[in-house]
């Protein structure tokens, strides 16, 4: 339910159940924070794309699907949705969740939770809990008022109503949308800028910026120190060095 295809150091991961907008099943979840675990210790993965097959990206929970509801609703999130949010945060390379179509519930929260957000101009996002009567889970109340503010965060989530491509670029859901008849195409392009990039370093500058999120000022100088010891004793900063003063473009990888 999980398709993989790595072209030239962007290993995408592709949810694939499009007759159901690709909502999630354990199946989906399990296998998606497993890529990406073995994404991690691949070398070859410089920088993963999440997207989706067909015109969903992903509806959330899979409503006809009850295998987790013998386990009660905490603990099935424990179980599949939080690793997977956690994963994505925490794997040291980027992350791009690439929004082709609709994103609801869950679903919208994945959307949020890459660390570059490109959509679609056929996207839509829908913070849809409410219309079950429940709570937004998988990051959602992290992720959504740092990008609008609570009240808008509040309003998206009481009445979830479906926010167009043009409007979540404007609410800063996204960082750029490209045209639907284009989308794959113009992300593989990006994602390939993307990995030329010293990664490594990339990695820990997504490690400091998830910290600074929740911490203080002077924690945020003293972490960022700690990981500046770590990048600064690495061959991808004596590349970029090396490249400077030879008039270059750096090379990274390989390194
Ligand atoms: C679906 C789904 C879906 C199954 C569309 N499931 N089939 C975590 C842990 C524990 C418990 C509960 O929740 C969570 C987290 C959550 O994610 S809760 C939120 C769950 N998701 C939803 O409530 C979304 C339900 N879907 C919708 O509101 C709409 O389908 C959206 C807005 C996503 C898309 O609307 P349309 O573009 O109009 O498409 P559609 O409604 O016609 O859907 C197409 C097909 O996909 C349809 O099947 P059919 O056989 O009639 O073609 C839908 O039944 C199916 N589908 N979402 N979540």
């Amino acid at each position: 339910v999980v398709a993989r295809a790595l072209v030239n150091g962007v290993l995408t991961l592709t949810l694939n159940r499009p007759d159901k907008l690709n909502a999630a099943n354990d199946a989906l979840l399990l296998e998606l924070t497993k890529a990406l675990r073995d994404a991690e210790r691949d070398a070859d993965a410089r920088v993963i794309v999440i997207t989706g097959a067909g015109r969903g990206f992903c509806a959330g929970q899979d409503l006809g699907d009850v295998s987790g509801r013998s386990m009660g609703f905490a603990e099935h999130l424990e179980h599949t949705y939080n690793p997977l949010i956690r994963k994505i945060r925490g794997i040291e390379k980027p992350v791009i969740t690439a929004v082709n179509g609709v994103a609801a519930g869950a679903g919208a929260s994945l959307a949020l939770s890459g660390d570059i957000r490109l959509w679609s101009s056929a996207a839509t996002f829908i913070e849809v809990f409410s219309n079950i009567a429940l709570v937004p889970d998988s990051g959602s109340t992290y992720f959504l008022p740092r990008l609008v503010g609570y009240h808008r965060a509040f309003e998206l989530m009481s009445l979830a109503e479906r926010v167009n491509a043009e409007d979540g670029l404007r609410l800063g859901l996204c960082e750029h949308v490209f045209p639907a008849e284009t989308f794959a195409a113009d992300v593989q392009a990006y994602a390939e800028r993307l990995a030329t990039r010293p990664v490594r370093a990339l990695g820990l500058t997504k490690r400091a910026l998830n910290k600074a999120l929740s911490g203080t000022l002077d924690d945020a100088l003293t972490y960022e120190a700690h990981l500046q010891q770590a990048a600064g004793t690495h061959a991808e900063h004596q590349e970029g060095l090396q490249a400077f003063r030879e008039k270059r473009a750096p090379d990274f990888r390989n390194l």
